[in-house]
């Protein structure tokens, strides 16, 4: 042992060149690509669908909006899991996008987020299983959603009974980022009163979002962080159309008062959002998801097989993709998501 110390003191006589680790990872990582799989969750026509086609500049998934009067509306009716590899300097993202239908249509919108969960809490089964298969695969791949973005409704007032109900189940298995939709339908005066009033219910309502408080955070990320807090929910808006904005061509809205350019920070928050998602905190998203959802979920499903392992009961939760919930062995304690990690988030429902 005293050795060793002697061993940790001693400096270096030359260059050996472990330095060099970081570009040996950068060079594997490259070749292998990144993944990064995002939800749309909210009301009908909240332009969820547009704005992912804003956020990755590229006609991804189908939206309302019409490029033509004579084209018909195209609305999302079914959970969709559009797939795209886009490359940026060299760097290849293959880019999950699932858009659900908006909900809150029906006269009974009772239990109408439960497809949506039930996807999220599938992509954390089939992970496991593939995990636990005795030959596993060496890259595993991995569907589980890194990031929900939940669309708000632009009233002004404060959300939707329906939309706490959502916001509460989401949170528990899986990073949401809440903006407001549609966000040019208020004066700038109503977009920061809004927001004031959606924080003050999130904080009630015990709703813990992402990004959570780590204890490992340095003082640089949590001043990110902080300031992250303040502007969320952002207020957006999106577009697939280019409007011309002194001769320049645009990512905007034309209406027939102005001209509301997306990615002006005077006119919406849309490029913080995008700065967020894809430069600052891409791979922390994909990461808590790994190691607090994902784990949370492995976890208490372990736990329930082994709690089930009687010599007559033969099938295990893994049976189906459906069964933490229905799984009468699942224990009510189930390991939170704070036990395998510092951060605080919820315990996984
Ligand atoms: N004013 C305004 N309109 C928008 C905005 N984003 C989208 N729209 C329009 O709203 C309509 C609905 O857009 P979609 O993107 O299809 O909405 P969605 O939420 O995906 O709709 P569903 O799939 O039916 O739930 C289209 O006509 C869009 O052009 C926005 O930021 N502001
Ligand atoms: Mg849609």
């Amino acid at each position: 042992m005293a050795e060793l110390i002697e061993a940790q003191q001693t400096g270096l006589n030359s260059y050996v060149g472990f330095d060099t680790i970081t570009q040996q990872i950068e060079k594997k990582s490259l070749k292998r690509g990144f993944q990064f799989n995002v939800m749309v969750v909210g009301q009908s026509g909240l332009g969820k669908s547009t704005l992912v086609n804003t956020l990755f500049a590229s006609h991804l998934i189908e939206s309302k909006g019409r490029l033509n009067a004579d084209e018909p509306s195209r609305q999302t009716t079914e959970i969709e899991a559009v797939s795209h590899l886009i490359e940026e300097n060299g760097v290849r993202l293959r880019l999950n996008i699932v858009d659900t239908p908006g909900y809150g249509d029906q006269v009974n919108n009772e239990n109408c987020w439960e497809p949506i969960i039930k996807y999220i809490k599938d992509q954390h089964s089939a992970y496991l299983r593939k995990e636990l298969t005795a030959q596993r695969e060496r890259y595993i791949q991995d569907t589980r959603i890194h990031c929900c973005l939940f669309f708000v409704t632009p009233s002004g007032h404060s959300l939707k009974p329906i939309d706490i109900v959502v916001l509460q189940k989401l949170s528990e298995v899986v990073n949401v980022v809440p903006v407001i939709a549609k966000s040019d339908s208020l004066t700038l005066e109503e977009r920061e009163a809004f927001r004031q009033r959606i924080k003050a219910e999130l904080d009630f309502h015990n709703i813990n979002l992402y990004p959570y408080a780590s204890e490992e955070d340095d003082e640089q990320e949590q001043s990110l962080n902080e300031s992250i807090r303040e502007l969320i929910p952002f207020a957006v808006v999106g577009s697939e159309r280019n409007v011309v904005i002194d001769g320049k061509a645009v990512r905007g809205r034309k209406t027939r008062w102005g001209v509301i350019s997306v990615e002006n920070e005077n006119h919406c928050e849309f490029v913080h959002l995008r700065n967020f998602l894809t430069r600052t905190h891409l791979q922390d998203l994909i990461e808590t998801t790994a190691m607090i959802h994902y784990e949370a979920f492995r976890a208490k499903q372990l736990l329930a097989i082994k709690g089930s392992a009687q010599p007559s009961n033969a099938s295990t939760p893994m049976a189906s993709p459906a069964a933490p919930s229905a799984n009468p062995a699942s224990p009510s304690n189930a390991t939170s998501p704070t036990s395998s990690s510092a951060r605080s988030v919820p315990a996984y429902a």
